[in-house]
């Protein structure tokens, strides 16, 4: 487990140590609302026990040890959501409507028709929430307290939204798609999640509705019949149990369109925008940061002095391809070329391995990947309100004996 490293993370602006966990509950009473004060592990019904961040609405986190595959398995894959209402749907009765004032021929499609009229395409891609690493601000942001695991890559199955649209006849006047899922705010006023994207990323021949995850059709908590997959881009756009695509020839004004989910301008070195949407001040977050996990060594861990140590990890971008990961064993003075796994596809996690024989003594384990775009992870946290796009390179210290 990697909890202490994360509490020490999450607990930095606080002045706490990571063995404080274990102090009564009420110590914790002061911390701003959304601060974790413990890693409780929940099994809810069809997945392995996850880290839980809360339960209404559902927000769990895959542990860290537990990323050993390049695929994630379906039941060990994280959960997000944003309202508390969560239709199971009969995927008989499901249906998605293509429209909007930009189509001239909207349409209804059921799952059967969505298998069957049209091609099937297949990709693997990382889901990776845009608060992923949150709970390791410092100094801390509200929002959910994710440590390193709100995020999987799993193989996709489905129908590219272009040919949806194309159906439809999307008009030249069309500047986002509109997305709507059936999961709708409870008693509270959450407002509903709607969330948009801009028209070229749409037609992206990547850009699918998925009715299949690793196989098997999706676990309800993933998005049960069907979600959208934007590869490359921050799952705040992979809307679940999707029902209503609408061409739109207006930007999207929703809460979380125009409130959340955004970063401010130039702070982040991404390639896509989304101008449609952008401000003076701020642009809504669009694609994955480079960034890496070490999956198998976690701080504090003791070693074998002399005996090789296979560190192990994932690495993956937006989808410009990981070209390189290094490691460091000496906090960051020299670092040496990891050895690339198995490549899935641009959009997937890269496996990654790095062989050492630790002395005897404190060694300080980090590992920086790089893409195909020149990017590379930070040394420093570029701190934003929301906590998005942390690709802080992990220090992790370890002690061979
Ligand atoms: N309908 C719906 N789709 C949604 C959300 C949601 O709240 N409702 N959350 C989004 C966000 S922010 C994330 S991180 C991913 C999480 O996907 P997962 O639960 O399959 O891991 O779903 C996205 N799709
Ligand atoms: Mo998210």
């Amino acid at each position: 487990m990697d909890r202490r490293t994360f509490v020490r993370g999450v607990t930095g602006g606080l002045a706490l140590a990571g063995t404080q966990l274990l102090l009564p509950r009420s110590l914790w009473a002061g911390l701003p609302d959304g601060t974790i004060a413990s890693e409780e592990m929940f099994a809810l019904p069809g997945k392995q026990p996850l880290i839980k961040r809360s339960f209404r609405p559902p927000n769990f986190e895959t542990p860290v040890s537990q990323f050993t595959d390049v695929i994630t398995p379906n039941d060990r894959f994280f959960v997000r959501w944003h309202l508390a209402s969560i239709p199971e749907i009969d995927p008989r009765e499901w249906k998605l409507g293509i429209g909007g004032d930009a189509v001239t021929a909207p349409f209804e499609v059921t799952l059967e028709q969505l298998q069957r009229d049209f091609e099937q395409v297949e990709i693997v891609a990382v889901c990776q929430c845009s608060g992923n690493r949150r709970g390791l601000s410092d100094p801390h942001v509200p929002g959910v307290q994710w440590g390193y695991g709100a995020m999987g890559n799993a193989r996709w199955k489905g129908v590219r939204l272009k040919d949806l649209l194309a159906k439809a006849g999307i008009g030249k006047d069309a500047v986002e798609l509109a997305l709507d899922g059936a999961d709708r705010g409870a008693l509270d006023a959450t407002p509903d999640f709607i969330k948009s994207i801009p028209v070229w990323k749409a037609m992206d021949e990547n850009t699918i509705v998925a009715w299949q995850m690793n196989g098997e059709p999706l676990p309800h908590w993933n998005g049960a019949p069907a979600r959208l997959i934007v590869p490359g881009w921050t799952a705040t756009y992979w809307t679940k149990k999707i029902v209503s695509i609408r061409a739109v020839t207006q930007p999207v004004a929703s809460f979380w369109m125009a409130k959340a989910y955004r970063v401010p301008k130039g702070k982040f070195p991404s390639v896509d925008r989304f101008t449609s949407q952008e401000t003076a001040e701020n642009t809504p977050i669009t694609e994955i940061v480079v960034n890496s996990l070490v999956t198998n060594v976690s701080e504090g861990q003791k070693v074998r002095a002399g005996a090789p140590l296979v560190v192990k990890g994932m690495a993956w971008d937006a989808g410009y391809g990981i070209r390189s990961v290094d490691v460091s064993t000496d906090g960051g003075r020299s670092w040496q070329d990891a050895e690339l796994g198995a490549d899935l596809g641009r959009f997937s996690f890269r496996p990654w391995q790095f062989v050492f024989k630790p002395s005897k003594g404190a060694h300080t384990i980090s590992a920086r990947a790089s893409n195909g775009a020149g990017q590379t992870q930070v040394e420093q946290l570029i701190f934003n309100p929301a906590g998005y796009n942390n690709n802080v390179i992990q220090r992790i210290g370890i002690e061979a004996v």
